[in-house]
């Protein structure tokens, strides 16, 4: 079987080409490396690599070939960034997303798993959220994911061709990249505490997350593309599970074992109270649950920064 992996250098794509790889994939990454880095994709060494936008058709429909099964992972994951370049963001975020269903449906792929977001949610205060709820897209990039998800159910509904979309909550593990303020708040928070440097918190820190091991939402991946009878489904992707900044930062300080207070800040606009996944429905479709708990989570990413 072969795979193709858009975005595959970036921080969930990479873990997806390495699962994919032991399992025996033969596997394509397609990715222009905005985000994404070459190091990441150092575990799979025989991995085929193409620096391509998937905002050109062509170079979507040249990585195709032969493909048996797509993971598309590309996007301007940033929301600051889209609404920064609302114009250029869509034509990766949304006419990416058609690129790649068209070019999978014209080479005879099987199956298309896409990346989407509890951003389509917005700030409706009704919790948990499920997959039937009304949805608040707020930014031009939950926007372009929601019009991605409507593209693969389109897609299936004409073609036939097997499309599952999955609403990542939020995403954490190794080789999230830290370096931008919108950064996952995990990566941030553990990159400066283990440089002895205080983070912000913004708001009273009584937020609350649903933090999902990305080791865990790459196992969702592959049973989205290996379960029959889910094409044109959209399923959330989280631990039903929700963690409070404060305690996030208590955590993370008792691991690393430093003690330092957090700088407090107002909080940041537009920012969401709380946000957690129902995710039964894909433990009733896909057999799908999360099985990393949050504390293993962090244990195994912290000795991986410790290790470093
Ligand atoms: P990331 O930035 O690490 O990965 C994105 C990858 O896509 C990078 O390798 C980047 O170089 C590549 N890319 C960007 N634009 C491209 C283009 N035009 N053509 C080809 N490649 C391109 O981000 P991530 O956190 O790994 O996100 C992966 C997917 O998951 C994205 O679709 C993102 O929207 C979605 N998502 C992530 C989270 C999270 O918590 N990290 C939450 C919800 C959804
Ligand atoms: C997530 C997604 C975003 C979008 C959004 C939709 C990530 C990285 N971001 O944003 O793409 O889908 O959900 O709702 O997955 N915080 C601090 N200090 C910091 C950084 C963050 O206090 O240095 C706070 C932040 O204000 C927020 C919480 O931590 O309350 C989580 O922030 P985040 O950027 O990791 O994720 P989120 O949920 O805002």
């Amino acid at each position: 079987m072969r795979a193709l992996v858009t975005g595959g250098a970036g921080f969930i794509g990479s873990h997806l080409v390495d699962q994919l790889t032991h399992d025996g994939f033969n596997v394509v990454v397609l990715d222009d490396f905005s985000t994404g880095k070459l190091s990441n994709l150092a575990h799979s060494p025989k991995t085929r690599i193409i620096e391509g936008d998937v905002a050109d058709f062509n170079a979507v429909a040249n990585a195709m070939q032969g493909v048996d099964v797509v993971f598309h992972q590309a996007a301007v994951a940033s929301v600051p960034k889209t609404i920064e370049d609302p114009l250029g963001s869509h034509q990766v975020n949304y006419v990416g997303t058609l690129n790649v269903l068209e070019a999978a449906r014209r080479a005879g792929a099987q199956r298309v798993v896409a990346a989407s977001t509890a951003a389509v949610y917005g700030d409706l205060p009704e919790l948990p959220k499920r997959e039937d709820m009304t949805l608040k897209p707020l930014s031009p990039y939950a926007v372009d994911k929601l019009a991605s998800e409507l593209a693969c159910q389109m897609y299936f509904n004409l073609h036939g061709l097997h499309t599952v979309c999955l609403r990542y909550f939020n995403v954490f593990g190794p080789r999230q990249d830290p370096s931008s303020p919108y950064s996952g708040v995990i990566s941030i928070f553990l990159s400066r505490l283990s440089q002895g440097a205080a983070p912000t918190i913004f708001g009273d820190g009584q937020q609350t997350r649903d933090f999902v091991f990305v080791k865990d939402v790459v196992r969702a991946n592959i049973k989205a593309a290996t379960t029959d009878g889910v094409g044109g489904q959209v399923f959330n992707i989280g631990t039903n599970k929700r963690t409070s900044l404060l305690d996030l930062y208590q955590i993370l300080s008792h691991q690393l074992a430093v003690n330092l207070q957090p700088t407090l800040a107002a909080p940041r606009m537009g920012d969401i109270k709380d946000s957690v996944a129902d995710a039964s429905k894909a433990a009733k479709l896909l057999d799908w649950r999360a099985q990393v708990s949050f504390d293993d989570g962090v244990r195994q990413l912290v000795a991986e920064v410790v290790k470093r």
